[in-house]
C-alpha cells in the first residue's frame, strides 16, 4: 500500500493532506499519484492549479520525451481532474477554478488528440456522440471521441446541451450503427433514457446500439433505461463500441 510520501510532487502532497478527507478517496489518489512518474505529477499540479500555459507546454514536453499519450491523459491529466472534482464536491474551489481547470485539460487534449485520433485505417464504423440536454460537461465525451477516433471509428461529435431531436436527425443523416450519450448530472441523467424513448417512438431503435457513460451513470442505470451498453471510461468506450457492432478487439 503506498502513502503520501511516496508521492515526489509536494504540491500535490499539500493538496492530498489538506483537502481529500474521505480516506478510500484518499488512498486511491495516493495509490495513483505514487505510480505516476514525477513528469506526470508535474502536470497534474499544473492542472489542479488551472495554470493552461505550463499545461500546455508539460504536456507537449511529456509527448516529444516519448512518454506515451495514453500515460499523459490517465497519470498527467485526468489524475489532476479527479483532484478538482472532489474539491469542487466539497466548495473548497468553485465554478470559475473548475472552468480555469478545464481550460488547462483542453490545453493538454489539444496535444494528445493528433495522435490518439491519427489511425488512418478504414473507418471501423459510424458513431454519432453528444452530451445530453441541459449538460454542458464534455471533457469526459472528448475523451471519448479521441479513444475512438484513434481506434478507427468515424466520430460524429454533436458536441453539449444535444436534444433526442439532435440525436435521432444526426444518426439518420449520417446512416450511424452507434450512439453514444455523456451525462455529468444526475439531472440530465434521465434525457438519455427520454433519447432512447424517442428512438422508440421514431422506429429507429432497431437501426442503432446505444451505449451511455458519465460520472454519475452505472451499468445498472443503463439496463433500466434500455441502453445497449455502458462503459465506465474512454477505454471502456471503445472496447463497448466494437463489442456493439460485433468487431473483434
Ligand atoms: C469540469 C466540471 C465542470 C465544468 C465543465 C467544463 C467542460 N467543458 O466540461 C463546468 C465548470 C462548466 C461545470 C459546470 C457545472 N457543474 Co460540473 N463538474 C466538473 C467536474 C469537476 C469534472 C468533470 C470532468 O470533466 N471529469 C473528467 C472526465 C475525464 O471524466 P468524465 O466526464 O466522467 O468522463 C469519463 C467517463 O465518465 C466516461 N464517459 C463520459 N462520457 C461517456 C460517454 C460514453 C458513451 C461512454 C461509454 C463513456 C463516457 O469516459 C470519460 C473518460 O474517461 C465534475 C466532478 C466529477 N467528479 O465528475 C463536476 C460535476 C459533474 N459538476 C457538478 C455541478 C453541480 C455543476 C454545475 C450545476 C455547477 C453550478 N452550480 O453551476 C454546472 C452545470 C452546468 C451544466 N448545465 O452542465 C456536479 C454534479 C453533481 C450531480 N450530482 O449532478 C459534479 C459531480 C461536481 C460535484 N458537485 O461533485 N462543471
Amino acid at each position: 500500500m503506498a502513502e503520501l510520501s511516496d508521492i515526489q510532487n509536494e504540491f500535490i502532497r499539500q493538496e492530498i493532506e489538506e483537502h481529500i478527507e474521505r480516506p478510500d478517496e484518499r488512498q486511491r489518489l495516493i495509490e495513483n499519484f505514487a505510480k505516476a512518474s514525477p513528469a506526470m505529477q508535474a502536470i497534474s499540479a499544473a492542472l489542479i492549479e488551472g495554470e493552461h500555459l505550463v499545461v500546455n507546454q508539460l504536456t507537449k514536453e511529456a509527448l516529444d520525451s516519448g512518454i506515451e499519450a495514453l500515460e499523459v491523459m490517465d497519470d498527467g491529466l485526468i489524475a489532476g481532474m479527479a483532484v478538482v472534482g472532489i474539491k469542487f464536491r466539497e466548495n473548497i474551489i468553485f465554478v470559475p477554478e473548475v472552468l480555469a481547470c478545464a481550460r488547462a485539460m483542453k490545453a493538454g487534449m489539444a496535444h494528445i488528440e493528433p495522435i490518439l485520433s491519427a489511425s488512418g485505417i478504414k473507418p471501423l464504423g459510424k458513431v454519432v456522440m453528444g452530451t445530453v440536454k441541459g449538460d454542458l460537461h464534455d471533457i469526459g465525451k472528448n475523451l471519448c471521441n479521441m479513444m475512438l477516433r484513434g481506434s478507427g471509428f468515424e466520430v460524429i461529435d454533436l458536441g453539449v446541451d444535444t436534444s433526442s431531436d439532435q440525436f435521432i436527425d444526426a444518426v439518420e443523416e449520417h446512416q450511424a450503427t452507434l450512439l453514444g450519450m455523456s451525462a455529468l448530472l444526475t439531472t440530465t441523467m434521465p434525457n438519455m433514457g427520454k433519447t432512447i424513448e424517442a428512438f422508440i417512438d421514431a422506429d429507429l431503435r432497431d437501426q442503432v446500439k446505444i451505449m451511455v457513460g458519465g460520472a454519475p451513470v452505472t451499468q445498472d442505470f443503463a439496463d433500466d433505461m434500455g441502453a445497449d451498453g455502458y462503459g465506465k471510461d474512454a477505454l471502456a468506450c471503445v472496447s463497448l463500441a466494437k463489442r456493439l457492432l460485433g468487431i473483434k478487439e
